[in-house]
């Protein structure tokens, strides 16, 4: 089973000296999951050498094929742990929103998968950008606010913060509850979570300068060199 596998490459992480950032949820979308055939998002690990910061830069070749997508991520004022968790509790839980890049990367070809192996892939997890602005959970409406995602000025993709499972708390509701399903206990105050792409994944090039620009919450950029 692909989590079993996961479990094994976060303690190899671990023994080398990488710490978990944030967790993450993937396969939000209808359309994602239609495409891998589940019911049930999945979720992984962001470690800390994977953050890049706001405005700062990469190198491709530090990545097999990497793609970007744009995602909004929630700082926990609480201690979040299923099996019940809802979407209400999760925003009265919540800190901060903050806009997120997230750089995902695969072992598979052409990012073909099926669903254990993504799993056990860490869920493609290889970079993350943080917005250096943070907004609390009750500012807007999660489910409405839009994003564009840009390289070089062009754009991309585009989408809205329903494209993940509805709202984006409801991805963090489920990674709660999936966790305690799985006997991995709570998601404890102050854990940051990556809550599943609002936007299609677009490859990235040598030279591209990425851009989201989320409505109200401003943008998140980086440079891939
Ligand atoms: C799996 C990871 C997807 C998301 O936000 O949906 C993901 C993949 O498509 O490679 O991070
Ligand atoms: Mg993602």
């Amino acid at each position: 089973m692909g989590y079993q596998v996961q479990r094994e490459l976060v303690r190899l992480k671990k023994e080398q000296g990488q710490a978990i950032l944030a967790y993450k949820m993937g396969i939000t979308s209808q359309a994602k999951m239609k495409q891998m055939n589940v019911d049930e998002p999945i979720y992984g690990y962001v470690f800390d050498r994977m953050e890049v910061p706001d405005e700062g830069e990469v190198r491709l070749e530090e990545f097999i094929h990497p793609k970007v997508e744009a995602e909004i991520a929630f700082i926990l004022a609480e201690d979040l742990e299923g099996p019940d968790v809802t979407m209400e509790e999760v925003l009265a839980k919540t800190e901060w929103i903050v806009p997120a890049l997230e750089i995902i990367d695969s072992r598979f070809a052409d990012f073909v998968f099926k669903l254990p192996d993504v799993i056990a892939d860490n869920t493609s997890a290889a970079g993350v950008v943080f917005g250096n602005r943070r907004f609390r959970p009750d500012a807007f409406e999660l489910d409405s606010i839009g994003v564009t995602l840009c390289t070089n000025g062009e754009q991309r993709a585009e989408g809205v913060g329903a494209a993940v499972l509805g709202n984006p708390a409801i991805s963090v509701a489920m990674l709660a509850n999936m966790r305690y399903s799985h006997g991995m206990g709570k998601l404890a105050k102050g854990s940051m979570i990556l809550s599943g792409a609002m936007t299609e994944a677009v490859m990235l090039k040598k030279g591209d300068h990425v851009t989201a620009s989320y409505a109200k919450m401003g943008e998140v950029s980086f440079q891939v060199r």
